[in-house]
């Protein structure tokens, strides 16, 4: 049996737009971001996907983009569940930096190394930080010490992963059609952790927003295929402009 999943990286957000750091900060999505998670539904429901149940983080631009794509394939009645294990990579004391402005003071090999590298993290936010997560309420259920102050691919993917085997997996091994609406970063960690990326080729691989990801997995989720959804050369030209987000315009 085949099972269906789709990684879709939330719609233009407003930092986005701004071409700004994000991580953690609950940035929503912009009428651009709304239109292509509008355009992502019509790509899904035209592929006649059917979905049983969705995942997103708890960050109001994926939780809006797959409320909004649900709505557009009229199957706003598909159970959704939220966690914090689905969040952005946290972005450390990048988060609300100018990506171009980065790569001008720092030189762009050394934001791609914070971007894009496996293992290495941004520097720290400072643990005083009003916008630390240890002072959001939505993470005051959680252990403090398990709270970010930044993160790499690596540290995302070691939490991204426990909710992929005790939540994700199960579903998609019983048979269920399965949507992760979630972001450019936690959807690298599992586009590598799927695809069995080495750790140097997952510094080319780029999410664009809003191109729905079809993955089909064999009975114990190995891929036996995956596919932008969509206008292939569209998808490319997306995630290519992604990749340029931190080249300095000096
Ligand atoms: C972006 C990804 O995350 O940025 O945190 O700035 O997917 O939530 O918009 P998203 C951010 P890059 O790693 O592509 O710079």
């Amino acid at each position: 049996m085949t099972r269906k999943l789709v990684l879709l990286r939330h719609g233009q957000s407003q930092w986005n737009l701004e071409n700004r750091f994000t991580g953690w900060v609950d940035v929503d999505i912009t009428d651009v971001g709304r239109k292509e998670a509008v355009a992502a539904g019509k790509l899904m429901r035209d592929e006649g996907l059917q979905f049983d149940v969705a995942y997103t983080s708890v960050l109001k631009r994926a939780i809006r983009t797959n409320f909004t794509a649900l709505d557009e394939m009229d199957q706003m009645w598909v159970p959704v569940y939220k966690s914090w294990r689905l969040n952005e990579r946290h972005y450390g004391a990048l988060q609300g930096l100018d990506k171009a402005e980065t790569a001008a003071k720092h030189g762009e090999a050394q934001v791609k190394i914070w971007r894009r590298s496996y293992d290495i993290p941004p520097p720290d936010m400072a643990s005083d930080d009003p916008g630390h997560p240890k002072f959001d309420r939505r993470y005051a259920a959680l252990d403090e010490q398990a709270l970010p102050a930044t993160e790499s691919l690596a540290t995302t993917l070691e939490r991204v992963l426990p909710y992929w085997h005790d939540a994700i997996a199960p579903d998609l091994k019983a048979g269920k059609t399965v949507l992760v609406t979630a972001h450019g970063n936690s959807l690298r960690a599992l586009y590598k952790y799927l695809n069995k990326v080495s750790q140097d080729e997952i510094l080319e691989i780029n999410i664009p927003t809003g191109i729905p990801l079809l993955f089909e997995l064999g009975d114990d989720l190995t891929v036996q295929s995956f596919r932008y959804l969509g206008d292939p050369e569209a998808a490319k030209k997306a995630a290519e402009a992604v990749a340029n987000q931190a080249k300095s315009k000096a």
